[in-house]
């Protein structure tokens, strides 16, 4: 049996994808509520404020909000273990910068974990997930600003004494890492709250910005554990493997710089210190990347208990000599989803074990799945073969990981186990749910609810403990 007993069967939200009201409960504006709808080519657009005539398809998404209770027990009929989500930070500190939370706002999130304790399901949440608080970012300049660090702790601190005994498995900054993809506005935005200015550089901005992220997350580390020392709380990072493009020596530095940028934030949030490659970066290039006296001690205090990933996907990196610059090559040995997403099974294994060889942590996947185009057939029913082949593939290498290479798996949760709002292109058409949602991308539909083809085959996944897939 390589499924521990009392393994975390689930799936995965952000509460900005899938509640809806927007402005209900005493919610504040987030950075998703001034994100557009987008397409495969088309970004969304980060609008300056709430601007009139424009379609913002996370200010209603699903409506979780009240639909809450009927989602909950349909992902409890799949047999769900845990259920991971987040809790927007605008709807407990509306503006981010307040000494007192709004009640109404903290009394859903007990509702909501109340209806999970319910039926047996453990909640696993994330403190900030894409979803801060919108003045934060037109007042502050988002994550630029060390006082951010306060006012995240002031929002950890609520809700780890207020859900102190409804809530144990917790994460601070979902995939912390996105934004080392300094080219596209998204990524800073949506982590950071960051708008880059012309003429700064970006990765100098970056590693501020990245640095304040970490006090923070180790702040509340050591904080969390005062509250209750049985809370497991953990990075999360976007994790996807980067391959050589050939065996010639520089691809292999080519893939490993790659790799770097991700691990850094790993680096720091696991072990406790800068590594060596990111100080000779700043010193080579002149980073002055301000700290106060106490930060480095901070960070060493406040290392996470486990490891969080998502995985979607792999990459290719090889090296240019005409250019003498490194590149992204496509990977002829697999095949993309319409969104350009190499799927990769066996990638997955390879990042647990590499990730379990690092940093010698427990591990828990808290996304994974594939955004596809879907249609219900005249029954109704949608027969999502891929998706059901695409986890059969996925947990057949998570069970490798286990059995053959000794990695500590906690649980697995698929991403977006109802249809919901995609945080890249802000479609509801990039759908990668066990159940349905009859919604379209502009918008138009019943929110009606149906199990597709794989929620019966996820439920008996569940049931055998991953043996029957
Ligand atoms: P969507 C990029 C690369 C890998 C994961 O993504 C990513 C992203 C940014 O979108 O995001 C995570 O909806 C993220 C979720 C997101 C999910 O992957 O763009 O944590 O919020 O919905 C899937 O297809």
């Amino acid at each position: 049996m390589p499924f521990p007993k009392g393994f975390l069967w689930g799936g995965a939200v952000a509460a900005h994808q899938l509640e809806g009201g927007w402005k209900e409960g005493g919610k504040g504006i987030s950075v998703a509520d001034v994100m557009t709808v987008g397409g495969p080519g088309k970004p969304r657009e980060i609008t300056d404020g709430v601007l009139p005539g424009k379609v913002y398809p996370n200010h209603d998404a699903i409506d979780f909000y009240h639909r809450y209770k009927e989602d909950i027990a349909l992902l409890a009929e799949m047999g769900f273990k845990c259920f991971r989500t987040s809790i927007a930070w605008t709807r407990i500190f509306p503006n981010g910068d307040e000494t007192e939370p709004n009640e109404e706002g903290l009394k859903f999130y007990d509702d909501l974990f109340d209806t999970m304790h319910a039926y047996g399901m453990e909640p696993v949440i994330t403190l900030s997930h894409f979803e801060m608080p919108y003045h934060l970012v037109t007042e502050y300049g988002g994550w630029r600003n060390r006082k951010l660090v306060d006012f995240f702790v002031r929002f950890a601190v609520t809700v780890f004494k207020r859900y102190k005994d409804k809530v144990k498995y917790w994460m601070t900054f979902n995939e912390i890492n996105n934004q080392r993809d300094v080219d596209t506005p998204f990524t800073a935005f949506t982590n950071s709250g960051v708008l880059y200015q012309p003429g700064e550089d970006r990765h100098e901005v970056l590693y501020q910005v990245a640095h304040h992220e970490f006090l923070a997350s180790a702040k509340a580390v050591i904080e969390g554990h005062k509250i209750n020392p049985d809370f497991q709380i953990g990075c999360m990072m976007a994790m996807s493997p980067v391959y050589p493009e050939t065996c010639k020596p520089m691809d292999q530095i080519a893939a490993l710089k790659e790799m770097d940028k991700t691990f850094y934030f790993a680096d720091v949030q696991c072990r406790g210190h800068y590594p060596s490659y990111i100080l000779k970066e700043w010193e080579n290039k002149g980073y002055h990347i301000k700290m106060e006296p106490d930060d480095l001690a901070v960070l060493e205090q406040g290392c996470v208990d486990y490891f969080a990933l998502s995985y979607y996907m792999s990459f290719v990196r090889a090296y240019d000599e005409q250019t003498d610059s490194f590149k992204e090559v496509p990977n002829p040995f697999v095949k993309a989803s319409d969104w350009g997403w190499q799927i990769d099974p066996v990638g997955l294994r390879y990042m647990l074990d590499v990730l379990a060889e690092r940093y010698e942590l427990p591990m828990m996947i808290v996304e994974n799945g594939i955004g596809l185009h879907e249609q219900p057939d005249e029954t109704g029913l949608v027969q999502d073969d891929e998706r059901i082949n695409y986890f059969a593939a996925h947990i057949a290498e998570m069970k490798k990981a286990i059995e053959l290479d000794g990695v500590t798996l906690m649980g697995y949760c698929p991403w977006g186990p109802i249809d919901l709002v995609s945080a890249s292109t802000g479609e509801m058409e990039k759908r990668y749910g066990f159940i349905y949602v009859d919604k379209n991308n502009k918008g138009e539909g019943t929110l009606s609810r149906k199990p597709k083809k794989s929620f019966y085959w996820y439920k008996k996944v569940i049931a055998s403990n991953g043996e029957d897939l």
